[in-house]
C-alpha cells in the first residue's frame, strides 16, 4: 500500500516546512512538494490522506512505560495489549518498557518473561530496557547478550526493593561503559525516605499527604548528585529518568559544568501537576501518588525552562496505571498505595496544548523531546524519530486549533480515572501510521496488534 500524505506541515527536530510525504512498503520514500510526490506516485497508485492544517510528526516514542508489572502486591491495570492501544491512539508508535531481572533470575530469564508478556499483543512497536536488581559475574557477562538482543539500555533503582547499592551502581556503570550500553537511573535516597516514613508512621500520619512529605526533593537531588559522582568516576554518560525538580536540575548542571555527559528525562505530570493534589482529601490524592512525587509550581517552571533550553532531552510518561480500587490498598497506610499513574495516551496532546500552544516550546522542540532524542538516546535513529527517506513510516498527523477535553470515559487506558480529567486540549491525533500501516484513522484505531519488537542499537545522542 502506498500513501500520499498531503497538505500538512512536516515537523522534524531540525525544523518544519510545508510538505507532502510518500509512504511505500513501510518506509518513507520521499518528502516533497505536492507536484513532486504526485510525480512519484504515478496516477492513482497512492491513497491520499488529507493533512491540510495539520502538523505531520515522526511517530512519538515513549521510552518509559510499565505494562503488566507486578508491584506493591498487585499488577498494573494496563498490560501490553491495553497499554499499546492507548499509546498508538495518542500518537506513540514505539514504547520502551522495563524488562526486569528479579533476584535469582538471569537477565535472559527476565527478557524472556517480558517477551512473553508483549509478544503478539502490541499495537505499537516495542523494545525493552533491562532493570538490573542483582549483580554477579554471570550477570555482568550477560550484558553482551543483552546488547546483542537489542536491549542496550539498563535501568537501576536507588530506592524500592529493586534498589542496587553504590558499589553495584559503580560496577554496572563500568561494565556498561565497556559494552557500549547506558543506564537510566531512578534517583531517590532510600535511607532518607525510609527514615521519614518511619517518623510519619510513628506520629500516626498515615494518609496520602505523607507520600510527598516523605519523598522530598532533597532525596532526589542527593541521589542524582551521588549517581553523577559515580558516573563521573566510572567515566560514562548516564540518564536521570523522571526528573521532577529544580534542585535536581541544579545538580545536573553542575555535573555538566564539570564536563560530564548527562541526559535527563521528565514527564507530563511533573510539568503540569503539583503537590497540592495530595491534599485533596480521602483517597482522591492517591490517584496522583507516584515516585518521585509531584512537586511545586516553581519546580514546574524550572522544568519548562530546561526543556526550552535543551537541558532536558526527553519527555516520557512513566505510565504505571492502577485503578482507584487498587489505590485503596493504601487507604490505611500511604506506603502501600501502588505508585504510578496512567499517561501513555495523552502525552502528545498535552505537550502540544500546554507546551507549544502556550509558546513555551516550538513544534520542532516537541519533536525532539518526543521522537528524535529518544530515538537517538535509545539506539533507534534514524530508523525512527525522523521523517526522512528510508526511515520507518511511523507518522502522526496532528490537527491543531481544535477543542477537546480529557475524560476517563473517553480513554483507552484501562483505568477508571484520568489524572488530567477535565483538562482542555487544543490538538487531536487524527492519523497514525505504523511502518506504513494506517493504524489510526480519523482518531479511531483501525488496525490492532501490528506492533513488532525493535532491536535497538547503541545510544547516539
Ligand atoms: N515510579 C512510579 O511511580 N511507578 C513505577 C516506577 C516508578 O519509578
Ligand atoms: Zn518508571
Amino acid at each position: 500500500m502506498k500513501y500520499w500524505i498531503t497538505g500538512g506541515t512536516i515537523v522534524n527536530g531540525s525544523g518544519r516546512f510545508p510538505g507532502d510525504v510518500l509512504v511505500e512498503e513501510g518506509k518513507i520514500r520521499a518528502l516533497g512538494t505536492p507536484d513532486e510526490i504526485a510525480g512519484l506516485c504515478g496516477g492513482d497508485a497512492c491513497t491520499r490522506v488529507d493533512a491540510s492544517g495539520c502538523l505531520v510528526f515522526p511517530g512519538f516514542i515513549d521510552a518509559h512505560t510499565h505494562f503488566d508489572l507486578h508491584v506493591a502486591g498487585t499488577v498494573t491495570a494496563d498490560d501490553f495489549a491495553t497499554g499499546t492501544r492507548a499509546a498508538i491512539k495518542g500518537g506513540t508508535t514505539t514504547i520502551v518498557d522495563f524488562a526486569t531481572q528479579y533476584p535469582g533470575e538471569s537477565m535472559a530469564q527476565g527478557l524472556a518473561n517480558w517477551n512473553q508478556k508483549a509478544e503478539g499483543k502490541c499495537s505499537c512497536d516495542y523494545g525493552f530496557h533491562m532493570s538490573i536488581t542483582e549483580w554477579t559475574p554471570e550477570i555482568s557477562r550477560e550484558v553482551a547478550d543483552m546488547m546483542e538482543a537489542g536491549v542496550t539500555s539498563f535501568k537501576l533503582y536507588m530506592t524500592y526493593d529493586t534498589q542496587v547499592d553504590d558499589k553495584t551502581i559503580f560496577q554496572i556503570l563500568r561494565r556498561l561503559r565497556e559494552a557500549g550500553g547506558i543506564a537510566g537511573v531512578h534517583c531517590e535516597n532510600s535511607g532518607m525516605i525510609a527514615a521519614l516514613q518511619d517518623e510519619a508512621k510513628a506520629a500516626g500520619r498515615m494518609g496520602v499527604a505523607s507520600h510527598p512529605a516523605t519523598r522530598p526533593a532533597a532525596a532526589e537531588a542527593e541521589a542524582i548528585d551521588r549517581l553523577l559522582r559515580l558516573a563521573e568516576t566510572a567515566d560514562t554518560p548516564v540518564i536521570v529518568v523522571h526528573l521532577t525538580c529544580g534542585e535536581g536540575l541544579s545538580v545536573i548542571r553542575r555535573a555538566r559544568e564539570r564536563g560530564q555527559k548527562v541526559y535527563a528525562e521528565t514527564c507530563p505530570q511533573y510539568l503540569l501537576m503539583d503537590d497540592s493534589l495530595y491534599g485533596l482529601g480521602g483517597m482522591e490524592g492517591a490517584k496522583y501518588v507516584c515516585a518521585p512525587p509531584l512537586r511545586t509550581k516553581q519546580d514546574q517552571a524550572c522544568l519548562w525552562q530546561a526543556l526550552a533550553s535543551g537541558e532536558i532531552q526527553t519527555i516520557s510518561t512513566d505510565h504505571c496505571s492502577f485503578t482507584t480500587a487498587q489505590k485503596e490498598l493504601g487507604r490505611e497506610d500511604f506506603t502501600k498505595i501502588p505508585g504510578g499513574m496512567p499517561g501513555v495516551e495523552t502525552r502528545a496532546v498535552l505537550l502540544y496544548t500546554y507546551g507549544v500552544e502556550t509558546g513555551r516550546i516550538r513544534p520542532e522542540d516537541m519533536c525532539r523531546l518526543l521522537a528524535e532524542n529518544p530515538a537517538k538516546l535509545y539506539g533507534m535513529f534514524p530508523q525512527k524519530g525522523i521523517l526522512a527517506p528510508g526511515s520507518d513510516a511511523d507518522i502522526v498527523v496532528m490537527r491543531t486549533g481544535v477543542s477537546d477535553t480529557i475524560t476517563a470515559s473517553g480513554q483507552l487506558q484501562n483505568v477508571d480515572y484520568a489524572p488530567f480529567e477535565g483538562w482542555e486540549t487544543s490538538a487531536r491525533v487524527e492519523q497514525v501510521f505504523l511502518r506504513g500501516r494506517h493504524v489510526v484513522q480519523d482518531g479511531r484505531i483501525a488496525m490492532e496488534k501490528q506492533g513488532r519488537y525493535v532491536a535497538r542499537g547503541r545510544y547516539s545522542l
